[in-house]
């Protein structure tokens, strides 16, 4: 079962997967926990490259960095913990990349969808959190961390990203399934733990 979950910026994606992951433990599950970009030693380093704002990067180079660090996340981490029978939850997978570097920044649908193809994984379910930019905003301007290449864009590139993610969803009613982010966090994962037993009793 391989689960990720994608969404704007501080909709919660990380602290509803670490919830997703310790209910699954609880419940005697393996769960590999992981995140993109990054997850192993080589895509995290193209992780600091991608989100350094200070190194001007094309916008098809991105798209080709995050794939080079996803290629060796589902190589070195993902296929290994799915083929010896772990949960993998991923905080982001390529959907990501459709929404911020297709929508958000104009790179052509079918040069991500030809790289989605290399991948050769798909999500089984997708969580879209689902949270107004408003309340996202205030979560993170809460936690006070520094600004990266994406925080760092101008309000209509993430209200293309969030159209975008609601026309990927919709084009994939199967494998996504929109989750409200606005409830207390323990009400996120309840909704998300939830939503996999009635797929799984279907
Ligand atoms: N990117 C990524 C691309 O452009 N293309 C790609 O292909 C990929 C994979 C990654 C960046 O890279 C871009 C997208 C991103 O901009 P990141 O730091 O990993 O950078 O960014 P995010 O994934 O957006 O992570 P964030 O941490 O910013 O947001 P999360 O994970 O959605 O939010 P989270 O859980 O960290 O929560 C944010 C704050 O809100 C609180 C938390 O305690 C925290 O303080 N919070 C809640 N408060 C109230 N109620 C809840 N339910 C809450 N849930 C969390």
């Amino acid at each position: 079962m391989f689960i990720t979950l994608e969404g704007g910026e501080g909709a919660g994606k990380s602290t509803a997967a670490a919830g997703l992951a310790a209910a699954l433990r609880a419940e005697g599950q393996e769960v590999l926990l992981t995140r993109e970009p990054g997850g192993t030693k080589g895509a995290e380093a193209i992780r600091a490259l991608l989100l350094n704002q200070e190194i001007p990067l094309d916008a098809l180079a991105q798209t080709m960095l995050h794939f080079a660090a996803r290629a060796d996340h589902v190589a070195e981490l993902i296929r290994p913990a799915l083929a010896r029978g772990a949960i993998v939850i991923c905080d982001r997978f390529y959907d990501s990349t459709m929404a911020y570097q297709s929508y958000g920044q104009g790179v052509a649908l079918a040069d991500v969808r030809a790289l989605i193809t290399l991948v050769r994984l798909k999500p089984n379910i997708t969580f879209l959190l689902k949270l107004s930019e408003d309340k996202a905003k205030k979560r993170l301007a809460a936690r006070a961390s520094g600004t990266d290449r994406y925080e760092a864009m101008d309000s209509a590139f993430f209200t293309r990203v969030q159209a975008g993610f609601a026309a990927i969803a919709q084009a994939e009613p199967a494998r996504f399934i929109q989750i409200d982010a606005s409830p207390a966090p323990q009400a996120v994962v309840a909704a998300m733990r939830a939503a996999l037993r009635e797929r799984a009793g279907r």
